[in-house]
């Protein structure tokens, strides 16, 4: 008599437990995102010239010289673990200090020879592609 009260209050507790599973996965439906990510991006020709990234990383730009084409958004990024800036030799150009995991935002419409007025010795250039 015992075990059969027991195996009816645990079917009971399966059942429950069943049932609260089903509302919760009815309640997290909306996530509909992978219908919508249908379309053939590899086709699509590059229109959108993608951002040319240096890293500044234990005391040097990398690459230290970077070719792009003229007018390309050039993000220097401070993976060092102290602050730099970007400092142009002709001063025309130069960034706020980037702190360490900042990163500063320059259009290339001219080649650039720059340095870190922090550390004088950290040199790059960004070259303009003829
Ligand atoms: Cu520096």
């Amino acid at each position: 008599m015992k075990t059969q009260n027991l195996g009816r209050a645990t079917g009971f507790t399966i059942l429950l437990f069943l049932a609260c599973s089903c509302v919760q996965k009815g309640d997290s439906i909306p996530e509909t995102s992978d219908t919508a990510a249908e379309n053939p991006g590899s086709t699509a020709p590059p229109t959108v010239a993608k951002a040319d990234t240096i890293l500044i990383r234990q005391m040097k730009f990398n690459p230290q010289e970077l070719h792009v084409n003229k007018g390309a958004t050039v993000i220097f990024v401070n993976k060092d673990v102290v602050a730099h800036d970007v400092t142009s030799k002709d001063k025309k150009t130069y960034s706020d200090t980037i702190k360490v995991n900042q990163s500063w935002t320059w259009v290339a419409n001219d080649s650039m020879s720059y340095y870190c007025s922090i550390h004088p010795t950290m040199l790059g250039k960004v070259l303009i592609n003829p």
